[in-house]
Formats: structure tokens, C-alpha cells, sequence
């Protein structure tokens, strides 16, 4: 009796251990996560000040406060391992549902329509296809309207082309290129921001199940009231400044709530902040990124804040990297 016991139990216990994982740091090592999250603005003027090979018109400089603030956010990740960034534009826009970049490359120029003078740009980026597809897909089971853009001729917008020069000018990263749904202008800034929350939360947790380390950037400015006319010189710095009081008033409580970690303050205070200040916010961006970060309660850090042609610019970072379980 004793002895069939003995086996009994001897045979629960291999039946036991064959259901242990051989590797049980496995599933540990899989998660990915999103190491930080960006605002990273994207008026042309910046690469145009920049001169890079890539873009045609040649400039005296410029906009400097937002070019080294630009620096600062690549230097503070610059030791952080990173495999793809994630990028929200709201210059890709769509009405029918949020769509992704679905090839391998895109290749072309870029010519910006308000200021071709500043910008024409010969891009060739590369996509995470796999990635942006997960996307895509869990989107589409949580009920949203979703669409791979898989047309080889398609002109990847100037958004997209200068927060991705700017923040990577090595271009040496996959993207993943998510559209600017424009449910601000079809329905309200209510209804985009709910759905904004939605694809923020699937964002951060399909990159979660790839096993892959994202950096996400909103790619917007803060207030968005332009100047009408340009000045002859465009980099001639004496003409640049805020549009109005009202409008530099809304940027510094954005950015108050930025760097003293309120960001549900922000999504609260959205709608009037779009109504009000013009925000690019309008674009559903900054939303996603709030949602996608998980409503961060952390400060951020403001690595550089500056006008072009009377628009409010910051660049910003949460650097989720310090706040994981065991990182303090
Ligand atoms: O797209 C832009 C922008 N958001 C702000 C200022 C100037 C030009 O382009
Ligand atoms: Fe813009």
C-alpha cells in the first residue's frame, strides 16, 4: 500500500514538474513595454533650420530653444535600448477610422502644401510591419474601425517626416505610423478622446504582448494659432513669438500639468483646451499617448519649449524607464 502510494505521489510530482516551464524567466524576458513616451512637435521649420542632406532649401539656423531641446530628448535616450518607435500624426489624416503604415518602406518627397519653401524632404523609412499590424488588429476586436495602408504610391505626410527626422535623424529604427483619426472634427473632442483613450490602451498593450521595447511619440504643438503672413527672412528669430496672451497662458498650464505629473488634468481639461487654444491636441495624439502611458502621475521632463510662427511647441518626455517595478 505504501509502496503504490509512493509511486502515486512520485508520478503527481513528475506530472508536476513536466508542467513547469523549462525557462521560467521566459515569459518575464518576452513582455515588452514602452520605455518612454514623447511630445515631439513637428513644424517643418525645424529640420529646414537643421539643413540637413535630405531636404532641399538651405536656411541661416533658427529656432534654436526647440532644436536643443530636441538634443537634450535624444541625448536622455540615448543610452535607453529601444527596437521601434511608435508615432501619432496629425497630419495623416483620416475619416474613416485610425489606419497604419502596412509596408515594409516608403520612399519619396515630401513637400509640405503651406510651406513648400521651407520643406522638401527625400525620405525612405522604414515600418514594423508585424507590429503595426498587432496594432491593427486588437484594435479591430475591441470594436474599432481600423485599416492597413498598404498602397506602395502612398505619400507618407511631413508630420510623421519631421518628428521621425527629428527625434531619430539616423533614421536607423523601424516606425510604426498610426493616422490621425478625425473624429475631433466629425463628431467632438468628447467622442475623440474616448476613442483615443481606447487606442492608447491597446497600444500599450499589444506592444506589451510583442515582447518589444517602444519608444511612443505624440507628434503635435501645444497651442496651435498660426501667424497669417511670413516674415521675408523665415528664420529671422525678431519676428518669432507667441500669437496672443490667451494663448501663451494655455501652454504653461499644459505644461505646469506636464511637469508636476497631472496628466489626467490634461485629458479632464481637453475639450476646452482644443476649443480654446486651437491645440493640435485636436489630432487625438497627446490623448493617445496619455492613455498609452497609462495616465502617468509622474512628472515629465520639458526639454524645450519655443514658438514657431506664433505656435506653442514643447518637447517632452515621461521617462516610463525610471518609474518600472525595481527600478528605484
Ligand atoms: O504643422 C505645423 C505646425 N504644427 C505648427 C507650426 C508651423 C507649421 O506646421
Ligand atoms: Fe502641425
Amino acid at each position: 500500500m505504501s509502496l503504490s502510494l509512493g509511486v502515486f505521489n512520485s508520478k503527481i510530482i513528475a506530472l508536476a514538474e513536466s508542467d513547469k516551464d523549462p525557462n521560467p524567466l521566459r515569459h518575464d524576458m518576452a513582455k515588452g513595454k514602452i520605455v518612454a513616451g514623447c511630445i515631439a512637435p513637428h513644424p517643418p521649420h525645424l529640420v529646414y533650420a537643421e539643413n540637413p542632406d535630405q531636404n532641399e532649401p538651405t536656411s541661416e539656423g533658427g529656432w534654436e530653444q526647440l532644436r536643443w531641446g530636441y538634443e537634450r530628448l535624444r541625448e536622455s535616450l540615448s543610452e535607453i535600448e529601444h527596437d521601434v518607435i511608435v508615432i501619432l500624426s496629425p497630419h495623416w489624416q483620416t475619416y474613416v477610422g485610425t489606419h497604419f503604415l502596412g509596408l515594409e518602406n516608403f520612399q519619396s518627397l515630401s513637400v509640405d502644401p503651406v510651406f513648400p519653401n521651407l520643406f522638401r524632404y527625400h525620405y525612405d523609412l522604414n515600418i514594423d510591419v508585424e507590429l503595426a499590424k498587432q496594432i491593427h488588429d486588437n484594435a479591430e476586436k475591441a470594436g474599432l474601425a481600423v485599416k492597413m495602408m498598404e498602397n506602395p504610391d502612398f505619400r507618407v505626410d511631413y508630420g510623421t517626416i519631421t518628428t521621425g527626422h527629428l527625434f531619430n535623424p539616423k533614421w536607423d529604427k523601424p516606425l510604426v505610423v498610426i493616422s490621425s483619426n478625425r473624429s475631433t472634427d466629425y463628431y467632438s473632442a468628447e467622442v475623440m478622446q474616448e476613442m483615443m483613450i481606447e487606442l492608447g490602451r491597446i497600444t500599450r498593450e499589444t506592444i506589451e504582448e510583442s515582447g518589444k521595447k517602444a519608444v511612443i511619440l505624440a507628434s503635435n504643438s501645444l497651442s496651435h494659432r498660426h501667424f497669417t503672413t511670413e516674415s521675408e527672412i523665415p528664420e529671422d528669430m525678431s519676428k518669432e513669438h507667441i500669437a496672443s496672451h490667451a494663448m501663451h497662458l494655455w501652454d504653461m498650464r499644459i505644461i505646469d500639468y506636464i511637469r508636476s505629473g497631472q496628466t489626467q488634468r490634461i485629458l479632464d481639461e481637453m475639450p476646452e483646451f482644443i476649443e480654446q487654444a486651437i491645440a493640435e491636441s485636436d489630432g487625438g495624439g497627446l490623448s493617445w499617448l496619455i492613455s498609452a502611458l497609462d495616465t502617468p502621475d509622474y512628472p515629465a521632463i520639458l526639454h524645450g519649449y519655443g514658438t514657431i510662427i506664433g505656435t506653442g511647441n514643447a518637447v517632452v518626455e515621461w521617462p516610463c524607464y525610471k518609474h518600472e517595478e525595481g527600478s528605484q
